[in-house]
């Protein structure tokens, strides 16, 4: 049906679908913009393409030029990655006006979903259980105080256009209702372009915990099971893991919120791979849907990890026309997966973005390591895109091999020229809280102080990262250096960047 596929994104997840397309015998084409030229995805692409100056605006966001590229490349379809164009319905019916595939779902689906208000209604009427709430959109500042007082305080205004928590407000009484219900609507127009909000009971202390589905096109629809993603950063995951330990102990919640994604899917017409969201309330058991995701998500591995289904080739074989190559009944979780997002941030600096050129690369390896990164040594990291610069996965036979396994992973991890989170990821790792699974959406702003990571020694990464600077300015190599430079400056002196004063203080 289609052999040449365009990848409409930059990055690991570039990657991650040029990967799959090889292994598929499908030809890739990459695009970039002016500060990606020479970006891994571009080198890895069977062909690539420049779209425009480094902005998103003028480069990953131009749909037509995309479109235009994928025909003048003969590129028989368009994968979107996340992010960008990805959940645009928009870009997703021109993609197809164009006899191009597209692959994710329907435009229609997309759009559905892009309402929270509208898929709300929708979920509800499919029997799939939702936060106690209004059902409609609010403009009315009565009509909201007498919901508001029906749902019962303390109650949440949200978005109907937004997601990612972008716009939410907190009222603990009707006293505060009516700022609070102007602001969001101001907050609401400024970032959605639609002031329209709705409201929801607050649901105290929830995990986040999502489905993975997958649907043919001919009506066929299988869940992966979940994932646990409450640890969060001002609404940026940092930490996801399958399966959810808060449903260990309960296969039946388990099954019920697989059911209810696979009918949620089924209730908009989905195609191809998605994601539902559920809040889940430990205290009384509940779960309620949130939103739909419709697209591959960047914490996709630890479901190939548990499950074995390698879901970027099966969005494309659904693309293609296939029928969904396994069934429910097929599917088990195997084991436990974690993944943390490595991103470029200060967490020592309340997670401020940093950016610069990488000097030093060493990744983590051994077994049931996966590393989906988009850089390699001597990549600028820009200020431009996303700063998440790569993703480390790790299996084990049960959750606490795979804590261990990803403890030993970032330990052997190097990167110098920038800050990562990796050393908080290390320190998260070790949080007997988060051993325990004793952890809900707030557990970062609730235990985690930057002190932490300025602790005696931490664990030789700054008296790596230090001597290899140092070393560098000395011999004046060039920064340009293949992965090892700062690692072979050390070698030459004779010091062991592993074996570095106080590393071992790091290990549990
Ligand atoms: C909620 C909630 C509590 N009660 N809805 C945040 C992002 C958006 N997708 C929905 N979010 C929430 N909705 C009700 N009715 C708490 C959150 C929330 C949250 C959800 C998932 C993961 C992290 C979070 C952090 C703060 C708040």
């Amino acid at each position: 049906m289609f052999d040449k596929v365009l990848i409409a994104n930059r990055g690991e997840i570039a990657i991650r679908v040029i990967r799959a397309c090889r292994e598929l015998g499908l030809r890739s084409v990459a695009v970039y913009s002016d500060a990606d030229r020479s970006a891994l995805h571009v080198q890895m692409a069977d062909e690539a393409i420049r779209l425009g100056p480094p902005p998103a605006r003028e480069s990953y966001l131009r749909g037509d030029i995309i479109i235009q590229a994928a025909l003048e490349h003969k590129a028989g379809a368009i994968h979107p990655g996340y992010g960008f164009l990805a959940e645009n319905g928009d870009f997703a019916e021109m993609v197809e006006q164009a006899g191009l595939v597209w692959v994710g779902p329907p435009a229609s689906a997309i759009r559905a979903m892009g309402s929270k208000t509208d898929a709300r209604r929708m979920m509800a009427a499919s029997g799939v259980p939702v936060v106690p709430g209004g059902q409609s959109g609010l403009i009315d500042l009565d009509a909201a105080l007498k919901s508001a007082e029906n749902i019962g305080y303390p109650v949440l205004i949200k978005a109907a256009k937004g997601g990612g928590g972008k716009g939410m407000r907190i009222v603990n009484s009707a006293a505060e209702f009516p700022s609070a219900f102007d602001g969001a609507r101001r907050e609401a127009l400024s970032a959605f372009g639609d002031d329209e909000v709705y409201l929801e009971k607050f649901i105290l202390g929830p995990r986040h915990i999502e489905i993975q589905i997958l649907a043919d096109k001919y009506g066929n629809c299988v869940h992966l099971f979940e994932r646990e993603c409450s640890i969060q950063r001002r609404h940026q995951k940092v930490v996801e893991e399958s399966p959810s330990p808060a449903l260990n102990d309960r296969p039946d919640i388990r099954l019920a919120m697989g059911a209810a994604a696979a009918a949620a899917a089924q209730a908009c017409g989905y195609v191809n791979a998605g994601t539902v969201e559920f809040l889940f309330d430990p205290a009384i058991e509940n779960f309620y849907f949130l939103e739909m995701n419709t697209r591959l998500q960047v914490e996709h591995p630890v479901t190939e990890l548990v499950t074995g289904i390698d879901i970027v080739q099966t969005q494309l074989r659904i693309a293609q026309g296939e029928t969904l190559p396994f069934k429910q009944r097929d599917l088990v979780q195997r084991g436990h997966s974690i993944e943390c997002r490595i991103y470029a941030e200060d967490p020592a600096n309340n997670f401020l973005p940093d950016a610069g050129r990488i000097r030093t690369l060493i990744r983590p390896d051994g077994p049931w390591v996966r590393v989906d990164s988009g850089v390699t040594a001597g990549d600028e990291v820009g200020i431009y895109y996303d700063p998440l610069v790569a993703k480390l996965i790790t299996w084990g036979a049960d959750r606490p091999a795979a804590i261990d396994r990803m403890q030993r992973a970032l330990s052997e991890y190097r990167i110098t020229g920038f800050k990562t989170t990796i050393p908080f990821s290390l320190w998260m790792m070790q949080q007997p809280r988060f051993r325990r699974s004793d952890f809900d959406t707030r557990f970062i702003e609730q235990e985690f102080k930057p002190e932490a990571l300025h602790s005696a020694g931490d664990d030789g990464r700054v008296i790596a990262a230090a001597l290899a600077a140092a070393l560098t300015a000395k011999n004046g190599l060039t920064l340009k250096a293949t992965p090892p430079a700062g690692r072979d400056a050390c070698r030459d002196e004779g010091v062991n960047p592993w074996k570095a004063a106080g590393r071992r203080q790091a290990m549990r």
